[in-house]
């Protein structure tokens, strides 16, 4: 058990906001029937039992006895701030339904489900958590739930300890697993319901019914004081360039809020990147060039802000990973040893595919050759693109110097900021949103809802205007090729080129290239005026403009 500081001790006593229509009694009502976002024949076969449910909000209801049961939670994959409130605002929920109803918390992610690994979530256990940071409460993990074995195994323990529904916190490939074992427990009629609830702090777990992942706003908000930091000293000393990686294993949503925060002097956006079909070259060029731009000023500083994922959004290194995850998934090559993986994969790829490999550095090339995530993932954040990029821009620059097209010096400082935002104290926002993500979930449960992500929108009125419901998870999904074959999977929200945050960032950035516009937002406040306090990200105020 770590130690309490005084800012947890003083947040512990801070009551998470909810919805009004969440303070008392519910009544769920009910839209009209929903189809998936893409391949509506597929899915539709693949999940008979819970495709085309509606779309659910709850109103003010009349009060009835509450039943009694017992309710299981799972956090699965990365941490983000605010999963002990989903859990706290679950917990407080349920028993608010019944004063006898029971949580219980699997083990170190879905895992834990299998393993029979758990434990109850008692009142006092609960007040410990209340507004903090981590998923340390039940700890969380990456192991995919797909197999009927597993799904089985699961049941087992879940009658054992009187579970009627579970709840999963996770991104996009928890919940679809979460779909798919609704779809599963439903269609052997096992009484078992299961709640997604939207996780994660890449952001791209959002469609028209998600307006965000929960953790972003936190993890976005630290990172922004980071980079702010950095951009004063940088401004204040004169003498570098500063990339910073930031997390966000697919889409940019976190370097783009960042960057609306902070407004760097350069910030890349991987979508963009892929649409206007870049090379790692053009991007080299475009940076290389706001350096001498800066430098002819006589600015040899500046920051640039470098999303995680970049390098699977350039066209060539894109179609190389589609390849090479082909190439992995087979049989054969599950049986090739680590050390041989690089040559196997050389020795299977195309020519056009083997060229892009062979020209890449080595460290990033044996990194798109090795082994994936559970879900089947290039481990980006272990690539050090913001070392990359630096290193090829000082080496353009020298090229240019000798053209006399760059007189200035150039000397690169490297940051990934990633861990350091994911288990943050949550904000006000995350720490209310997280609250009615999870409260609202008891409700779906307590509604008998199976195959439902619990869903709060409106998020940019104040917590009381809330709306809070309910989402068949089916109506997110595609189909989608993982590990060699197509998968029914929730589609990814990336950046919306056309999108307002995107528009407003592609408006300003030549500004905030050429002339030092650098923003400093501070650290995350949790008591003060409200125009401080309880800020929404950018991402969401433009959007909801
Ligand atoms: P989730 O999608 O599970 O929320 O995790 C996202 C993330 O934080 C990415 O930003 C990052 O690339 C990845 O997790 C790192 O994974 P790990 O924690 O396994 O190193």
């Amino acid at each position: 058990m770590s130690e309490i500081s005084n800012l947890q001790k003083a947040r512990a006593a801070y009551q998470p906001k909810l919805p009004k229509a969440l303070q008392g009694p519910v009544t769920a009502v009910e839209g009209a029937a929903t189809q998936s976002v893409g391949n509506q024949k597929e899915i539709r076969e693949l999940f008979p039992n819970t495709y085309g449910m509606p779309v659910v909000e709850f109103a003010e209801g009349k009060k009835a006895p509450g039943s009694q049961f017992n309710v299981g939670v799972i956090l699965s994959g990365g941490q983000a701030p605010g999963g002990h409130n989903v859990i706290s605002g679950l917990f407080d929920g349920i028993r608010s339904l019944n004063p006898d109803n029971k949580l219980y918390g699997f083990l170190m992610g879905p895992g834990g489900l299998v393993d029979h690994k758990y434990m109850e979530i008692t009142p006092e256990i609960m007040d410990a958590y209340r507004n903090t940071g981590g998923f340390d409460i039940i700890g969380s993990g990456r192991t995919k739930l797909e197999e009927v074995d597993q799904f089985e195994k699961g049941i087992v323990i879940l009658r054992e300890l009187g579970i009627k529904a579970l709840v999963i916190i996770g991104g996009d490939d928890s919940n679809t697993n979460a779909c798919v074992l609704a779809e599963y427990y439903a269609s052997k009629n096992y009484g078992v319901q299961v709640i997604g609830c939207p996780k994660t702090i890449d952001g791209d777990l959002k469609n028209d019914q998600i307006e965000a992942s929960f953790g972003f706003d936190t993890a976005c908000k630290t990172y922004s004081e980071l980079i702010g930091n950095i951009e004063r000293d940088c401004n204040s000393a004169r003498k570098y360039w500063h990339f910073i990686k930031v997390m966000g294993r697919s889409a940019s949503h976190i370097a783009l809020e960042c960057a609306l925060q902070t407004q760097p002097n350069v910030c890349l956006i991987s979508e963009e990147i892929e649409k206007k079909e870049q090379s790692l070259d053009d991007i080299v060029k475009y940076i290389a060039d706001i350096v001498a731009a800066r430098a002819a000023q006589g600015n040899n500083f500046g920051t640039v802000i470098i999303p995680e994922g970049l390098i699977e959004f350039i066209p060539a290194i894109k179609r190389l990973i589609a390849e090479l995850n082909d190439i992995l998934a087979t049989d054969e090559a599950k049986t090739v040893t680590r050390e041989n993986q690089i040559e196997y994969v050389k020795a299977h790829l195309s020519a056009a595919n083997l060229a892009v490999f062979s020209s890449l550095p080595a460290d990033v090339a044996s990194q798109l050759a090795l082994d994936r995530d559970p879900h089947g993932n290039v481990q980006v954040s272990l690539i050090e693109t913001e070392k990359l990029l630096s290193r090829m821009v000082g080496k353009k620059l020298a090229e240019m110097k000798k053209d006399g097209k760059y007189t200035g010096k150039f000397s690169a400082q490297h940051h990934f900021f990633g861990y350091e935002g994911r288990c943050a104290a949550p904000s006000n926002f995350d720490a209310d949103y997280c609250y009615s993500l999870g409260f609202n979930a008891s409700r779906l449960i307590n509604a008998g809802k199976t195959g439902y992500m619990s869903v709060i929108r409106n998020t940019t009125a104040p917590a009381a205007e809330w709306i809070a419901g309910g989402v068949p998870i089916t109506m997110m999904m595609n189909l989608e090729k993982r590990s060699g074959k197509f998968k029914p999977v929730i589609r990814k929200a990336l950046v919306e080129l056309d999108g307002k945050p995107f528009k407003f960032f592609a408006q300003h950035r030549d500004d905030w290239a050429a002339n030092t516009k650098y923003v400093y937002p501070g650290s995350i406040q949790y008591w003060g005026p409200s125009e401080v306090c309880d800020q929404t990200t950018k991402t969401l105020q433009l959007e909801q403009k």
